[in-house]
This record gives structure tokens, C-alpha cells and sequence, in this order.
């Protein structure tokens, strides 16, 4: 993706793919390989069907803290999601511009958590007495995308992680990753022949090494059959707590959506078809399995 950076909303989905770039190895992997193949000509015409967050659902933080972010861009707030085993609640929030990629972005239900793990998350975050969002000029790009990479809370200690990522992962990858950029992801049903259905893009992405999540198998289907998601498992990097000691976590992903053209536009000719013609937002049994993409389960599953 590339934006031209006159708006904040360009800057600041700049700044964040920058930053996973070069956390994420499998991004430049990928890219690097499409170009080598001749799939794309360059990094910019990869295009991005959406971003992922990840967030707290603790006063002043979480999905209301958060959204303003995007609301504030232009963004709409589309549909709710509930995970129930994962204790998680989402929203998806469409771009005002088809050409921006959609937003998903989850919050976990702290309440529901154990006392211990409460307490940890507690511990971090009740200095936050206020709503961190509304101390940043929305309108300033440069200071939105610093905003996303600037620490709301002390690292935690190793013991605490491991606590927390004993009764929820998405708890102890909040609370060291924060609000980095979850995955991107590539929409497939855009390339050339060849690389524009999920099973010869994930054929592709197995012969260059790439790993894949496997929970619910590595293509996820929604009810009607038109959204199929994949996604690569992510890394495991070394990460300091505050009690001096390192252990390796798992930082972020790369997702892999392919929307199929809806009924109604099923005889539109190839060369007539555009975003607004495809199957668009997410699927819960979908996006629940694609959850665990940075789940130990996977990462060190087979
Ligand atoms: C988000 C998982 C869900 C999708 O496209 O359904 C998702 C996450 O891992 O935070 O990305
Ligand atoms: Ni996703």
C-alpha cells in the first residue's frame, strides 16, 4: 500500500506499515517474492483489504479510546463480533474511500478474566485516569502515528506475561505489543491468474517457506462461501520484561483475503468488477481461528 501522506490518515497508515514491515520478516519475504515472480511490479500495488488491533477493554482504553482514532479519519462503524471463548468483542469500520484499507479492531472483556490476571492488567493501567486519545490533535498525522508506538503503560514482568498468557494469549500479546499493528493483509482476488485463489496463493506461499495457520484448516470459509482468509503464523522475537529477563513472544502476522464477487454481479464482465461488488466485511468463525495466528497452539503446532 501507499498513500501520498498529505492526509493524517495517509501519514499514519504510512508510519504503521513501515514499522511492521521491518518487525514482521514474512512481509518483505512475501513481497519480495511476488515481485520476483512478476505477480506485482512494486510494494505499492499489493493492495491492503485491512489492518488488525488488538486492545484492553479497561476504562479509558479499549475499542471507545481507540475508535476515535479512526472515526476521526472518516471511518464507519460497521458490524459487531463476539468471541466467546476468546473473550473478546470486535467492530469492523469501513473506509470512507474504497481504496483505504477496512479497519478490524478487538478488545478483550478484563472482566471476565480471573482475579490474578485482573489484577495484572490492573496493576499497568489504572495510572490511565484519563483517555490517552483526547490529549492528541486527530488532525495531526505525525502525531497520531507517534501516539501508536508510544508505550500507555510499564512493561510487565516475565512472570506476569507468563500468567497472563496461561489464561488468555490475546491478554499477554496486549499487553507487550500494545497497539503495533496486528497484520495487514493481502486481498488475493486482485492478482494476476495464477495467485488470485487462496489455494494457489497459499501453494505460493508454502514453496517459499512460509508458514500457515491451521486452526479450522489453513483456508477459513464464511457461512455463504464468498470471504476465504489465511494467514501465516508469526514469529517468535525476543522480548525484555522488567524484570531483566527475555523470553520469545510472538509479535504480529500477515493475513490473506480473497472476496468472491456477490451473486448479484456474477455476470459483470472481469474488467467491470470493483471492490463494491464483492462479498465485504468479516465472519466470526473465520476471524476466531485467525485469532490464534499468533497463538502458542500454532506457533508451536507442526
Ligand atoms: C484479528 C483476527 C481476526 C479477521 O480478518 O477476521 C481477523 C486479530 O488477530 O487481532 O483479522
Ligand atoms: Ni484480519
Amino acid at each position: 500500500m501507499h498513500f501520498d501522506e498529505k492526509k493524517p490518515v495517509d501519514f499514519v497508515l504510512n508510519d504503521l506499515f513501515e514499522h511492521y514491515r521491518r518487525n514482521v520478516a514474512d512481509v518483505d519475504k512475501i513481497t519480495k517474492a511476488l515481485l520476483e515472480r512478476q505477480v506485482v511490479s512494486s510494494q505499492e500495488e499489493i493492495v491492503n483489504d485491512h489492518i488488525a488491533f488488538r486492545t484492553l477493554g479497561v476504562p479509558n482504553l479499549g475499542l471507545a479510546s481507540f475508535e476515535k482514532i479512526f472515526l476521526s479519519f472518516g471511518y464507519k462503524k460497521m458490524d459487531y463480533f463476539y468471541f466467546e471463548g476468546k473473550k473478546l468483542d470486535a467492530y469492523w469500520y469501513a473506509p470512507a474511500d474504497p481504496s483505504y484499507p477496512r479497519i478490524f479492531v478487538s478488545e478483550l472483556r478484563v472482566k471476565e478474566l480471573s482475579k490474578e490476571a485482573q489484577e495484572i492488567i490492573q496493576k499497568y493501567t489504572q495510572s490511565i485516569t484519563s483517555d490517552p486519545v483526547d490529549q492528541i490533535d486527530l488532525k495531526n498525522g505525525e502525531e497520531v502515528a507517534a501516539f501508536l508506538q508510544e508505550p500507555l503503560w510499564d512493561l510487565p514482568t516475565s512472570s506476569e506475561y507468563e500468567t497472563l498468557l496461561a489464561e488468555s494469549e490475546y491478554a499477554a500479546w496486549v499487553i507487550y505489543n500494545r497497539y503495533y499493528l496486528n497484520h495487514y493483509t493481502i486481498s488475493i482476488h486482485e492478482l494476476k491468474d495464477g495467485y488470485n485463489t487462496l489455494e494457489e496463493f497459499n501453494a505460493f506461499l508454502e514453496s517459499i517457506g512460509v508458514k500457515l495457520n491451521t486452526s479450522g484448516g489453513k483456508i477459513k470459509t464464511s457461512e455463504d462461501g464468498l470471504l476465504r482468509q489465511s494467514s501465516t503464523v508469526s514469529a517468535l522475537y525476543d522480548a525484555k520484561f522488567a524484570d531483566g529477563k527475555t523470553l520469545p513472544i510472538a509479535g504480529s502476522y500477515v493475513e490473506f483475503a480473497e472476496r468472491s464477487v456477490l451473486p448479484q454481479f456474477k455476470d459483470l464482465p472481469k474488467d467491470q468488477i470493483e471492490p463494491k461488488h464483492r462479498r465485504d466485511g468479516f465472519e466470526t468463525n473465520n476471524a476466531d481461528k485467525i485469532f490464534e495466528s499468533t497463538y502458542t497452539t500454532q506457533i508451536k503446532g507442526a
